[in-house]
């Protein structure tokens, strides 16, 4: 292999390559932190022609590929530890381009969510997809994960923003997915295999991101909920009378560790479960009928208590509540759920969930959180004191079959928005049939003839 290097580095002198011990560690993993970074390099090309070139050199020495941004990723789609290339696309970062008629801005794969965000302001517009990752995640992995967060229920997942994307393939070639069109239909839509694909098909090097207005002024509440089956009655309420921008929940097991973290009780008194929503609120008006939906929620006994911001200081002060809380858990290392179904199911199948956990976590803290607006709930099981790290992941996969069940009864998903990765690996039939498994493992063959990139991730 080091001849191979070698060659690598001869072949393209300018690359960034390395193999010293600490970039091998940073580089080999993401958030998950349950596998041993073990890869072969790391590279870090400036240009599409790089990515070119590694492709066929990887191809020509039977060498695996990992693509890297920002490793915020949570079911270990990033993880090189199995000698691969790592391709981190730190210098590639840049925005190319804005088309002000067009309405987008062509980017590199490796510039940050909030630096896209940024530069979609400094033109008057806005580019919707935003999550608490925003600072270190990047464009290439939201798009390999399709990823959604907390204004998936006005504006839908990252594939909703890609109007075009330049993959480089298995053979080295270069693939220009849908140049940026509005209406195509001219055949299959490449563009969206690859969306969500978690890095298996390919690698994208460059993407054409679609924005939009602005959205109004906001304001955020929060609203303390007594019971369980209350949470969708209290959706459908506020989804009636206000334009939401985001309706997310948490228990009072995230409210206790994100406000040991650093957060701002809300409420004086404890609540089991707490909604936060977002909704526009351009005047006075507009905050009249959030307190109306509020006092009609009350009176149904669907929330005990509220609190409406006053100020954009307030608002993130609430928003930390909920955004915090992977932070807060970090350091535990929660085994993670993240699972998604229609919304009309919610209530029958929490109710279930909650029996599974119950009788198979009796004296595990189990975190819920998440995007319930969109059928999306986050389960983070942290590991009681005593239990060693594989007995509690072993009862956690588990619980996962257990759950996965549960979501196949219903037609919903073992991953809403994470990624399959390494993680979910052997959970996937689940979710989907062995016809379609078979379907996509065609497609990876066809790309990745080779069998180069994220190898092992999704299915084997
Ligand atoms: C969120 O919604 C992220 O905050 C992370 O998707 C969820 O930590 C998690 O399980
Ligand atoms: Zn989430």
């Amino acid at each position: 292999m080091t001849a191979a290097l070698a060659e690598l580095a001869a072949q393209l002198p300018h690359l960034d390559l390395r193999t010293d011990a600490v970039d091998l560690e940073h580089y080999g993993r993401d958030w998950t932190r349950r596998w041993t970074p073990a890869p072969l390099a790391i590279a870090l090309p400036t240009g599409i022609a790089d990515v070119q070139a590694i492709v066929r050199w990887a191809r020509r020495h039977g060498v695996g590929l990992v693509p890297s941004g920002g490793r915020t990723g949570l079911s270990g789609g990033a993880v090189a530890a199995r000698g691969e290339l790592v391709v981190a696309f730190d210098r590639m970062n840049r925005v190319l381009s804005f088309d002000a008629v067009d309405r987008t801005l062509t980017v590199e794969p490796g510039l940050p969510l909030e630096a896209l965000q940024s530069a979609a302001r400094g033109h008057g517009l806005f580019y919707p997809v935003d999550f608490a990752a925003r600072g270190s995640c990047s464009i290439g992995g939201n798009i390999a994960t399709n990823a959604g967060g907390i204004r998936v229920i006005r504006y839908g997942n990252t594939r909703e923003w890609i109007a075009g994307l330049k993959l480089v393939d298995g053979n080295g070639d270069l693939l220009d997915l849908n140049r940026g069109l509005i209406k195509n239909s001219s055949g299959y839509d490449l563009r969206h295999l690859v969306i969500g694909a978690e890095g298996t098909l390919g690698l994208v090097v460059e993407a054409t991101i679609r924005l939009t207005d602005p959205p109004p002024p906001s304001n955020v509440m929060v609203f303390a909920v007594p019971r369980m089956d209350a949470l969708m009655k209290v959706f459908d309420a506020c989804r009636r009378r206000l334009s939401l921008g985001a309706f997310e929940f948490f228990t009072d097991r995230a409210l206790h560790h994100v406000v040991a973290h650093g957060a701002q009780r809300p409420f004086e008194g404890d609540s089991p479960y707490y909604v936060i929503t977002e909704f526009d609120a351009a005047d006075e008006a507009d905050q009249a009928t959030a307190l109306e939906v509020f006092e009609d929620c009350a009176g149904q006994g669907w929330v005990d208590d509220g609190v409406l911001s006053q100020s954009d200081a307030q608002a993130a002060a609430l928003w930390r509540l909920r955004e915090g809380i992977t932070e807060s858990l970090a350091p535990h290392r929660p085994y993670k759920n993240d699972i998604s179904m229609r919304i009309s199911v919610i209530p029958e199948f929490m109710r279930e969930m909650a029996a599974v956990f119950a009788h198979e976590y009796p004296h595990f803290d189990v975190v819920w959180f998440g995007h319930i607006g969109d059928g999306n709930l986050h389960i983070n099981v942290l590991r009681p004191p005593g239990l060693d790290d594989a007995a509690f992941v072993s009862q956690c996969d588990h619980v996962t079959e257990l759950l996965g069940a549960l979501l196949q009864r219903v037609g919903g998903s073992i991953s809403a928005e994470h990624g399959i990765g390494l993680v979910k690996k052997p959970h996937l039939g689940s979710t989907r049939s062995a016809a379609e498994i078979d379907v996509m493992r065609g497609i990876k063959r066809v790309l990745d003839p080779g069998g180069l990139f994220n190898q092992g991730k999704l299915f084997d």
